[in-house]
């Protein structure tokens, strides 16, 4: 218990150094659990993902289509406006800029934010330029393995901060949607659930972005 103890904090020293610890936040080696509402079944049989808005072709996938959609892994540090960070989380699934430039997805030159829907209505709201970025994933796995349910099983957005990329920005951990079923570009932003109940548009990291007010 002590020992786990010093081992945290030490750890946290670390980061701390590496210039990888944001203002305000705590290193833990717990990966809690926050979210609004039930946990969701999920059917593979009726689920379905669904990219709709300004795009040239709306498309609907299966969950068997959606497997068969190129992967991608990234390793990043995650931080969460409760004032928690994890580090060195690994997770894999589906790059939405891979997605974009594989012509999975045709965007309309007038897709400039993209609204992440998930199961029960909730939604969250993230600039285009952001989810192009290599640090949003639509997650399917954390470290090795397939989500669990309260982390958002089967399909979830994540956003993190990759060590050394500061010229890309860094949300904070809200702006991923558990329960993940469709992502829906638009022309004009549109704050989603935390956004509208007072946190902040952006929520960079390195800002403490937290609240409006
Ligand atoms: N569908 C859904 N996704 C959600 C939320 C939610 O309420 N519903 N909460 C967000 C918040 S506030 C946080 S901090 C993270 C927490 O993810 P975790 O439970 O895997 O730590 O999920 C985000 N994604
Ligand atoms: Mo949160």
């Amino acid at each position: 218990m002590f020992d786990s103890l010093r081992a945290r904090r030490e750890a946290e020293e670390r980061v701390r150094k590496e210039g990888r610890l944001p203002p305000g936040q705590a290193l833990t080696n717990k990966f809690p659990v926050l979210h609004y509402g039930p946990v969701p079944d999920f059917n593979p049989a009726t689920w379905d993902f669904r990219v709709w808005g300004e795009v040239e072709k709306p498309v609907t996938w299966t969950w068997a289509e959606f497997n068969e959609l190129p992967r991608t892994k990234v390793v990043m540090d995650i931080h969460c406006v409760t004032r928690w960070s994890k580090f060195d989380t690994e997770w894999e699934g589906v790059s939405v800029r891979t997605l974009v430039d594989e012509g999975f997805i045709v965007l309309k030159p007038t897709a400039r934010f993209v609204i992440q829907h998930a199961e029960y209505g909730f939604t969250t709201n993230l600039p285009l330029e952001v989810v192009l970025q290599n640090n949003f994933l639509l997650a399917t796995h954390f470290n090795g393995e397939p989500l669990t349910p309260e982390h958002g099983y089967p399909l979830r957005g994540v956003i993190g901060y990759i060590p050394g990329r500061e010229d890309i920005q860094t949300p904070y951990f809200w702006k991923g949607a558990k329960w993940l079923r469709g992502l829906e570009f638009t022309a004009e932003d549109r704050p989603g659930f935390w956004e509208r109940a007072g946190y902040h548009n952006r929520g960079d990291v390195w800002k403490e972005e937290r609240t409006q007010y």
